[in-house]
């Protein structure tokens, strides 16, 4: 059989040590107006994109990749579809923090300047305030539930708030855990068994959409600078090298309706390898609008070959 190449075109960056791909060129045209319906059609006709660009050997477990388009509205400068290696997430803050600082140095975003960009659940601004530095508006969040008790099998009872950040989250206050790099492994068996635990009960984010991200919390490890620490497991079982955007604006959501957060107050959150978010929020009817900022570094750039005929073309699936 005759070989073809397939060359998607890509810069990397990483966000607190999340890294973010964006994928700019070589992917074929997409179905739909919005950013819902053209995620539709990746997810359903052309999902190879996806896996050629985030999965191993091409990329690994941590890489968001972050597909990017022309917007369907013309107030707006850019169109991302989020995904990582075994789907689609809804919105991403660390990805748009890498998002802008790729659009910067593709020329297309000057310091200073704020990109208007649609995702498959709302528009989101971001504004480059230095050559790294970012702030992201975020879709609006909120919480949906409190203390909710899930029974976890090997570890007992275990209660969080559920809220939405531009994803579904449960957070957990209280928990036996150490917030150590060391105990990853740990950290994730403990996670996992919560979102299967929460499956298993039958507990969900509004309209059955599934907590997919679960966020543990503690006080700062020594010498880190911030108001809390958190450890975020992914969808894919990665856990988020960044302290989560999305999961920092379900936390910021959470704070303001336990009336521990004012409008405009900053939070500052570590992830689990020290990078800082930093957040605050303003009110909008039953939700809160987060504001997020935080640095995001291009770490490089090029084309990611598939042959047609190597047996992982297509990603490790
Ligand atoms: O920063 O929102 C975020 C995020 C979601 C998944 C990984 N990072």
């Amino acid at each position: 059989m005759p070989t073809s190449i397939s060359e998607l075109h890509y810069i990397d960056s990483h966000t607190g040590g999340e890294p973010t791909r964006v994928i700019h060129a070589g992917f074929p045209e997409l179905a739909g107006t919005t950013m819902a319906e053209k995620r539709a059609s990746l997810q359903h006709s052309h999902d190879w994109v996806r896996s050629a660009s985030v999965n191993e050997p091409r990329g690994s477990d941590a890489v968001v990749g972050a597909l990017l388009l022309p917007p369907s509205d013309p107030e707006m400068d850019a169109g991302v579809i989020f995904y990582n290696n075994v789907g689609y997430i809804n919105m991403c803050v660390h990805g748009t923090i890498g998002l802008a600082v790729t659009l910067a140095h593709m020329g297309r975003l000057a310091t200073n300047g704020t990109a208007r960009i649609e995702t498959p659940v709302g528009n989101v601004e971001a504004t480059l305030t230095g050559r790294n530095f970012v702030t992201v508006e975020n879709v609006p969040s909120y919480r949906s539930r409190a203390d909710v008790t899930v029974d976890v099998p090997g570890y007992g009872p275990v209660t969080g708030d559920v809220a939405w950040g531009g994803n579904w989250f449960f957070l957990v206050e209280q928990h036996s855990q150490f917030l150590l790099l060391a105990n990853v492994g740990e950290l994730t068996h403990f996670c996992t068994a919560i979102r299967q635990a929460l499956r298993n009960a039958g507990i969900a984010g509004t309209d059955g959409m599934e907590i997919d991200h679960i966020e543990l919390f503690s006080a700062p490890g020594a010498g880190i600078d911030a108001d809390s620490q958190n450890f975020v497991l992914c969808p894919g079982g990665a856990y988020d090298r960044s302290p989560c955007g999305t999961g920092t604006s379900a936390k910021l959501a959470c704070l303001h309706a336990r009336g521990k957060l004012a409008p405009g107050q900053t939070w500052r959150q570590a992830g689990i390898v020290g990078s800082i978010f930093e957040g605050s929020v303003e009110t909008r009817g039953n939700t809160v609008i987060p504001t997020i900022k935080g640095s995001a570094y291009i770490t490089g750039e090029g084309r990611l070959l598939s042959d047609s005929n190597d047996p992982f073309a297509h990603g490790i699936r």
